[in-house]
């Protein structure tokens, strides 16, 4: 687990440089069950390559991947990742997508992009959506490390679809993760190795906003039910402040059983004036 300053020295880097290196944080036998997993569910599910351009025509994704198999459960909740986002964001956030970004041979880069260009707000803005790639295999010049412009989320636009731009090599050992700003421009690198490149994109996003996946109708009741509960919180499960995403006054986590979620806070806020009364 990061120390408190760890975390704010990541947390600083990447409102400075809009990205952050958390170098081998994931255990290598949770890396080697992770890959094992990636590749087992296509296996079993027939799962092929992506069939576009942008999410790349030899690239597995696999979306909704908390439904495959508990092992990616770690993913959102790894003790050296979390803590860093909610130090950006909060304590309230959301997950907002998860999904394998394994590059096959022949891969070619991807565009750069940002991955909240399509939300209409002037930049540069405050981080709204943090990405965590984590490297599941060494990320190298050749098998497609991931491509940054250091610094792009202070920029006042977007990146141009499809024009080539200055970049950085995001490369780094297997069982690191890049923690950044998803307003810095970035996309992944061409592989011209003849092994896949493993990796999983796990963003986050403020409880505030809605999540890039439907987390809550996209994963059935019942597996919800058995995650625990600061995933289920991460998945939607949750209330922001009190007071967005309640259903009919209620935490929406008492829909999995769990006994009292948060108050609202219109409620919490009779309770606080009737305890100062009580004071008084
Ligand atoms: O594969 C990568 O390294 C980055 C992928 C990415 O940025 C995306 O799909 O939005």
């Amino acid at each position: 687990m990061p120390s408190e300053a760890e975390i704010a020295s990541h947390a600083a880097r990447i409102r400075e440089d809009g990205y952050t290196v958390l170098e081998r944080v994931v255990a290598p036998q949770l890396v080697d069950d992770l890959k094992a997993a990636v590749e087992r569910i296509e296996r079993e599910h027939n799962l092929g390559t992506a069939t576009t351009s942008f999410e790349g025509y030899k690239t597995l994704r696999v979306n909704n991947l908390l439904t495959y198999d508990e092992v990616f459960w770690e993913v959102p909740l790894h003790e050296a990742v979390l803590p860093v986002v909610e130090a950006v964001l909060d304590r309230e956030c959301l997950l907002s997508s998860f999904c394998s970004l394994v590059l096959g041979p022949g891969q070619e880069a991807q565009p750069i992009h940002e991955d909240t260009q399509l939300i209409p707000l002037p930049r540069p803005h405050i981080p709204i959506t943090l990405n965590a790639i984590w490297a599941l295999s060494d990320f190298t010049a050749t098998n497609g490390a991931t491509r940054i412009v250091p610094g792009s989320h202070k920029l006042d636009h977007a990146p141009e679809y499809g024009k080539d731009y200055e970049t950085q090599l995001a490369t780094m050992p297997a069982g690191s993760v890049m923690l950044f700003d998803s307003a810095l421009w970035h996309g992944g690198g061409a592989n011209d190795s003849d092994a896949r490149r493993f990796a999983f994109s796990c963003a986050y996003c403020w409880g505030w906003m809605r999540q890039q996946e439907n987390l809550q109708l996209g994963i059935p009741r019942e597996t919800a039910q058995r995650m625990p509960r600061r995933l289920q919180e991460l998945c939607g499960y949750s209330v922001y402040k009190g007071q967005f995403g309640h259903i009919d006054n209620h935490d929406p986590i008492e829909l999995l059983g769990r006994e009292r979620g948060k108050r609202m806070v219109w409620e919490a806020t009779d309770v606080k004036k009737a305890r100062q009364a009580a004071r008084a």
